[in-house]
């Protein structure tokens, strides 16, 4: 299987993120997570790495809004010519603001932290000085791994640091900054009917936003009830599309404490769903943190689990752009991978 992988992700590496109640930690989505995968992949006889094709703007100004992507391109550098004590050690500093636009807002105000509050969603989405480099090559790395899907027939995975899903056409949230997979289906779909998956813990809430008012591509989204967990406001089971998307949009909001079973029987429920929409390609957004341990999840999937999950999915017999998201249990996170795309060789 082709991995599309790139070494720029390291230079986005924020030396901290800021949980709720105002607790500074260290960044749960760190290079170490790639590692631990990477290790895993050249153990085994079948992954064979790439480097990503720089596929330019274009392919993200399709799903992004232009002023946030400029906010991206700009941020850090802005933010270090506007105080000195960011300039004098820009290794301990991220930007990050603390003041943030509700949707109500009608627009950004033109201040640094005027577009920072209206165009970053919470505390994760840290920005350094390589986080704009970091995110373009994590959309080549999906696009690329899409591309194979097409001229192979086959599954790829975008090995992608930083993860996509929470981003919207014009916001940051929950390590993420430009959303991958959005980008890669809606490229994918003007080649052929294409759905998107998106198993991470987290609702995809970028995901969401991005495809609601259309019919052209499915998405769904299986996850931590927003009822108790993150993104808190999006991926409710009411939350079915809207206009002409209304239909084409599925959650599988589920309770603390989902194991394999309740795991599955919601999957078999989503794939379904893929199968009567008959598409030609599938986004798969791979979040890991539905594994049972996983830091920042509450599920229990085992690798048990992940070996039917992968399964399942690729009975589909899709060629399949397979996108890395989140997964923080670093220690298993190589060796739950590999369980996943096993099946798709
Ligand atoms: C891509 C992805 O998986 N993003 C997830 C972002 C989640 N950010 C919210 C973290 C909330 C942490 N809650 C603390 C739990 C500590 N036990
Ligand atoms: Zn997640």
């Amino acid at each position: 299987m082709k991995i599309f992988y790139s070494e720029v992700h390291r230079q986005h590496y924020p030396p901290f993120e800021v949980f709720d109640g105002g607790k500074r930690v260290q960044y749960f989505e760190n290079p170490d997570r790639m590692d631990k995968i990477l290790a895993a992949l050249k153990q085994t006889d079948w992954a064979e790495f790439s480097e990503p094709e720089d596929f330019g703007l274009d392919p993200i100004l399709a799903v992004h809004d232009k002023d946030y992507i400029n906010f991206l391109a700009s941020c850090w550098e802005e933010w270090l010519d506007s105080d000195p004590e960011v300039a004098a050690s820009p290794e301990t500093h991220a930007f990050l603001p603390a003041t943030f636009a509700l949707r109500r807002t009608s627009r950004p105000t033109s201040s640094l932290l005027g577009r920072g509050g209206y165009y970053i969603m919470d505390l994760s989405a840290c920005i350094v000085a390589g986080t704009y480099k970091a995110a373009l090559a994590s959309a080549n790395c999906a696009l690329s791994a899409a591309k194979e899907a097409i001229s192979s027939q086959r599954s790829a995975f975008g090995l992608c640091r930083p993860p996509g899903h929470h981003a919207g056409k014009d916001y940051a949230g929950g390590y993420c900054f430009i959303n991958n997979a959005s980008v890669t289906a809606n490229w994918l779909c003007a080649k052929g009917k294409t759905a998107l998956l998106d198993i991470d813990y987290h609702a995809g809430n970028g995901t969401q936003d991005i495809f609601y008012e259309r019919n052209d591509v499915l998405t769904i989204s299986i996850h931590g009830d927003p009822d108790f967990e993150y993104p808190h406001y999006a991926g409710f089971a009411d939350e079915t599309g809207v206009g002409a998307g209304l239909g084409f949009h599925k959650n599988y909001p589920l309770a603390k404490d989902t194991g394999d079973e309740g795991y599955l029987s919601a999957l078999d429920d989503a794939l379904t769903m893929i199968r009567e929409f008959a598409p030609q390609y599938l986004v798969l957004s791979t979040g890991m943190d539905t594994f049972d341990g996983d830091p920042l999840g509450k599920f229990h999937v085992t690798q048990n689990g992940f070996r039917e999950i992968g399964k399942r999915i690729a009975s589909l017999g899709l060629p399949t752009a397979i996108i890395m998201e989140g997964g923080y249990a670093n220690a298993a996170l190589g060796e739950n991978i590999c369980i996943l795309l096993e099946n798709f060789k």
